[in-house]
């Protein structure tokens, strides 16, 4: 695993953009590109991405960025990588990035279509839970019990989609989760994905402050609660193999998850959450997290 102080200096987002104080995305987005060595060719759906950045003729990075209609990312995508094939300039990576409203919901049939075609680009899904830019909808994402402007009273009733076991069910050659609180993972599984031909799907945790209500200098704190009580489970699956990796593999191997209700009470989304739901969650976490371990061969090898 590559160290913090071997990272490369580099850098591929230029000082300043317009997300949120304390956002997660652009911790995020700063290691993909390292990672990539800034060779690539970005599509993006509307998001708080778009506004990350920026409105032509500003831009926040130093990579070209195509703009997609929401539906639309793996389809520009698919397009793009057929354009490099075509100019023979596979080296540069495409690299699809929508949020988890433009993954799990819009995005979904044009990224499944993709994944079927085994089509030649890296698909990241940032996840920050929610339809973000457009004022903190509930999306196929947002964990139960989360209040949200379209879940307001009692908060989401239903539980998400497992993005993650959906896109493997693709049989693509890479599936991975990662969080932004983990820089190293998260460069790692990004340089791994770059030398993998076919579509990889990366999944990852976003944090953000505006929308799950914690204090923006927190950001990185709530991402490690995320992994640390299992909410959020590193992992990845290459050619079908399932590794635990990072933090949960070691929680896996030598510690226990903390309890849900340490992640769950340092953020207001969650707020006057049911003691039944509260105990379902916390259920539901477990059940996955022995379902991961026993699905990982390679823990006590
Ligand atoms: C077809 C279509 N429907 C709705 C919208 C409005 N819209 C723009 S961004 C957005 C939310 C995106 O949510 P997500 O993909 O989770 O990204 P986030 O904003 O959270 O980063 C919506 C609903 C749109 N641009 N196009
Ligand atoms: S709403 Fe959330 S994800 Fe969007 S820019 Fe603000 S902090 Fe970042
Ligand atoms: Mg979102």
């Amino acid at each position: 695993m590559t160290s913090i102080l071997e990272l490369p200096v580099d850098e591929y987002m230029l000082p300043g953009n317009r997300s949120c104080a304390g956002c997660g995305l652009g911790i995020g987005l700063r290691y993909i590109l390292k990672a990539l060595e800034g060779k690539c060719v970005m599509t993006v759906p509307a998001s708080c991405l778009t506004v990350l950045g920026g409105m032509y003729p500003v831009s926040s990075v130093s990579v070209p960025w195509i703009n997609s209609v929401f539906p639309g990312t793996a389809a520009m995508a698919s397009g793009v990588a057929a354009g490099l094939k075509a100019l023979k300039k596979e080296d540069i990576t495409v690299l699809a990035m929508a949020g988890d409203g433009g993954t799990y919901d819009i995005g979904i049939q044009a990224l499944s279509g993709a994944a079927e075609r085994n089509a030649n680009f890296l698909f990241i899904c940032y996840d920050n839970e929610a339809y973000m830019n457009t004022g903190t909808q509930r999306s196929g994402a947002t964990p139960k019990g989360v209040k949200t402007t379209t879940t307001p009273i009692i908060g989401k009733m239903h539980s998400p989609k497992d993005m993650g076991q959906i896109m493997e069910a693709h049989r693509i050659p890479y599936v991975a989760t990662t969080c932004v609180s983990y820089p190293t993972d998260l460069y790692d599984k990004v340089k791994k994905a770059r030398e993998i031909y076919g579509l990889r799907y990366i999944h990852l945790c976003v944090p953000c402050p505006s929308g799950w209500q914690y204090d923006p200098q927190n950001t990185v704190t709530i991402g490690q609660l995320a992994v640390e009580t299992g909410a959020v489970v590193l992992y990845e699956i290459e050619n079908g193999v399932f590794r635990l990796t990072g933090r949960s593999r070691r929680l896996a191997k030598d510690g226990k998850l903390k309890p849900l209700t340490e992640y769950l009470s340092a953020q207001k989304r969650f707020g006057n959450i049911s003691s039944d739901t509260l105990e379902e969650l916390q259920e539901y976490i477990n059940k996955r997290w022995e379902e991961f371990i026993s699905k990982d061969k390679t823990l006590f090898e």
